[in-house]
């Protein structure tokens, strides 16, 4: 079952690292890519973790699966999955694989639909190489929800849908800052390990993987700055496109944020990206505007001979 070698290549989005399967991956099937994920999670987990994990991968590598997609009209079907599993969209990935798709020559700019299992996407890849998701759906399902966190008291937060569930904190007595990521990592840990015990989930009791705490941004002209943590506790080093489109649907929700407007939205290494809103039937849709860079092109090898073939779980 093993592969001889896996053909990637690998970028940044904002310093989140993005490693796209360009041949080599497990054929998934046909069908909706919602279907394929669970196929992948079945059947092929090994190779998921053989991509992202140690030692060809860190808690930090976000992977993507190319998929031949249900509508013709599509570019491709991508399946994002991380150091613990699989994410419903990936902002930052998106981003990642137009940059890579035309590294590769297999795309041009222009607009390009994408097929991930929550849904279509569609990712213009703009002439200066900046890359525009319009994301799916996103909202608020809850508001100042209070959470006990051991060892802290009471913090409130609003549960939002951005392609992945959120959990989004303002008032949290912690310094956002890079020279701090270690007691931000602790912390944001904490609240995401106190949610399900408390009954705090998405919708039909999805987890909330991801926790996304905020402060203002020391950059002119830049509204808010984030950390995230991502579902097997490494931070994302991006704003992140789908904390982005979550904290958009809030703003919407709370009458802060209109059509029309940009939000600009710092990460934890500074980076930005650009969110606006388009309002259909009172729904939102996020589009989220950034930047990647290949960093390298490669063959995974798969010797069966070693023993952390398919990585060291995280
Ligand atoms: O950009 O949506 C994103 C993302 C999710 C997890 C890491 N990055």
């Amino acid at each position: 079952m093993l592969p001889e070698r896996v053909r990637i290549i690998d970028s940044h989005t904002g310093g989140e690292p993005t490693r796209i399967v360009m041949a080599g991956g497990p054929d998934l099937g046909d069908g909706p890519l919602s279907e394929r994920v669970e196929r992948f999670r079945r059947r092929f987990d090994w190779f998921r973790s053989a991509v992202v994990n140690e030692p060809r991968g860190s808690d930090i590598t976000v992977g993507g699966l190319i998929c031949a997609p249900v509508d013709a009209a599509s570019t491709a079907g991508v399946i994002f999955f991380n150091n613990v599993g699989y994410l419903g969209m990936c902002g930052h990935g998106t981003i990642g694989l137009l940059v890579t798709l035309a590294h590769a020559g297999k795309i041009t700019p222009g607009e390009h639909q994408i097929e991930t299992p929550v849904g279509a996407v569609t990712a213009v890849l703009h002439d200066n190489g900046e890359v525009t998701v319009h994301n799916i759906q996103s909202f608020r399902r809850a508001t100042n929800v209070a959470v006990d966190i051991p060892g802290h008291g009471i913090v409130r937060g609003d549960v939002a849908w951005g392609g992945n569930w959120f959990f989004l904190i303002h008032e949290h007595g912690q310094h956002i800052a890079l020279e701090n990521v270690e007691a931000l990592t602790d912390f944001a840990w904490r609240v995401r390990q106190a949610l399900r015990p408390q009954g705090i989930t998405g919708d039909n009791g999805a987890e909330i993987d991801h926790i996304e705490l905020f402060t203002s941004s020391q950059k002119p002209g830049v509204d808010s700055k984030n950390f995230v943590l991502c579902p097997g506790k490494a931070f994302d080093r991006s704003p992140c496109g789908t904390g982005t489109s979550a904290k958009l649907a809030c703003l919407y929700a709370d009458g802060k944020f209109a059509e029309g407007q940009i939000w600009r939205q710092e990460g934890i290494l500074g980076t930005i990206f650009e969110g606006r809103i388009c309002v259909r039937d009172g729904h939102v849709y996020p589009t989220i505007k950034g930047s990647a860079f290949v960093t390298s092109e490669a063959d995974l090898i798969f010797d069966p001979r070693d023993p952390f073939c398919v990585g060291i779980p995280a």
